[in-house]
Order: C-alpha cells, then structure tokens, then sequence
C-alpha cells in the first residue's frame, strides 16, 4: 500500500434520527428502515474507531432528516475546518448544529457565506491539490468562495463537473491514498483524474466507488464482490460495511463522517 505517512485522529458522526424516513432521494426505491440503519451505522462507527479514530458521536437531529450525512456540513483539513453551505435548503440547518463541535475541535474554523452554495460530497482533498464537482449542490460561486479561503492555505483548486445524475462528486469516486483514486468509469472517462493512478469499480458496481480511506483501512459498502477483489489485489485493507438503509437516501460510506 502507498502513502501511508498520513494518519486520521478523529472523526464526527452523527446518529440516524426517526425523521430519516423523510430524508431526501433522487428516486424512491422504499422507506429505510431506522433499526437496521442504526446496525449499519453502528458497525460504521465501530470500524472507524478500529483504524484509530477518537469518533466524536452527535445525537439523532429529528428536525433535520439528512443530518446522519455530517460530511456535506463542513470541510475538515489540518489547516482548519470550513463551514459548508448546502444546496439543499431543508439541510442548509444543519450546519449550525455541526458547528459548536468543530469549534470545539478546531482553532480556526472559516465558512463559505454565500450567496453561493457548496456540500463536503463534493470535495476531494488529494496529496497534490482539492478536487470539487460542480453538481446540482454545488455551484461555481460556491467553489469560488472556497478556491478563496484555500489559497490562503496555499492549497490549490480545481474545479470539475459532476456527471448529471449523479448526487456529489464523491458518490463516484474516492481516494485510496494520496495518488490513488477509486472511481466510476463514467467518471474516469471524464479525465479529471489524467495524471493519478486510477482504480476502477466493476461494472454494475458504481455505488461502490463511495468509499473510505481512513488510517489502514479502506471502507467500503458491501456488496460489491468484484470491485472489492480488485482493491484486495491492490494490497488495501478492506472493511466492508452493510449500507443497504442509507443508499436508499443516496448516501455511502464517506457522507456519514467528517475525518481529520
Ligand atoms: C442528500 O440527498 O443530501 C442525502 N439524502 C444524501 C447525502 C449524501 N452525502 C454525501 O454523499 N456526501
């Protein structure tokens, strides 16, 4: 395995409230069901504290159905945390719940004012620079408002598209290790990721490319035998995780976290 100079300490999470039956789809395909999502959840957590992570658990959010996503909240890189401002107005809330934590975690905490809009889903922090898809989420003000707060870390932009009819950036690709991508081929074969080393999903296994990397292991949504095959032939470590509930409400492995 590359790159393993790198480590995470913590992680957010937030429990599944009652109210995630609400919570928002692209299409139906049925209810989640609360109990079993806590199970999934619960594993989630368990398998993030294995790789060494202090997980800092927030309580269930009723009001806010979408709140067990923490990720699309805010931004969490060494250099500080940066508030997000979400596309979706019935989440555009839960920010303020997410940021008397961080603030306790954090010295420096910036956030995107607006009137642009921007989710942690669609942002991917490589060794070399952050990678952000323009989505139905995200817009070029909203990155704009970001590429400005990052160039005062001195870390670079850059801006791409998100394949229509796909939620975040993130719901087809992730980072394995520094230069290393899992992603979706309709997203590969965009170009964004010319210049990395590229690991495919297996065909029909798109909704495995919303994976995590954190500490020695990769995380990943179970179900998916041949793209997990091909990451064990690659030498990752590999945790696999029942998220039958939350891909009902689009979500996966990364969106129920903030690492750092
Ligand atoms: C939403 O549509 O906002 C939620 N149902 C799913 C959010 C998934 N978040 C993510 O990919 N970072």
């Amino acid at each position: 395995m590359r790159d393993t100079s790198w480590q995470f300490t913590r992680a957010v999470t937030r429990r599944p409230a009652a109210s995630i039956t609400a919570g928002l789809r692209a299409v139906d395909t049925g209810t989640p069901d609360l109990a079993l999502m806590l199970d999934h959840h619960a594993a989630y957590v368990a398998t993030l504290k294995e790789a060494g992570a202090e997980v800092t658990e927030l309580a269930a959010l009723d009001a806010f159905p979408d709140a067990v996503f923490v990720e699309d909240t805010a931004l969490c890189l060494p250099e500080g945390a940066i508030l997000m401002r979400p596309g979706a107005p019935s989440r555009m809330g839960e920010v303020a719940e997410m940021a008397p934590t961080l603030r306790g975690l954090y010295d420096r905490i910036r956030a995107i004012e607006g009137p642009g809009t921007i989710e942690g889903g669609d942002i991917l922090v490589t060794s070399r620079e952050v990678l952000v898809g323009q989505s139905a989420r995200t817009n070029s003000e909203g990155i704009a408002e970001l590429a400005a707060i990052l160039a005062t870390w001195n870390r670079p932009l850059r801006e791409v598209r998100v394949p229509k009819g796909v939620l975040h950036f993130k719901t087809d690709c992730s980072l394995l290790d520094g230069d290393t991508i899992l992603a979706t081929g309709r997203l590969a074969a965009s170009g964004c990721f010319d210049g990395y080393r590229v690991i495919l999903t297996a065909p029909g296994e798109e909704a495995a490319a919303n994976a995590i990397r954190y500490n020695r292991f990769v995380i990943m949504a179970a179900g998916f035998p041949e793209t997990a095959a091909r990451l064990r032939a690659a030498g990752y470590d590999l945790r696999e995780i029942a998220n039958s509930e939350c891909a009902k409400l689009d979500g996966g492995m990364s969106c129920l976290s903030l690492r750092f």
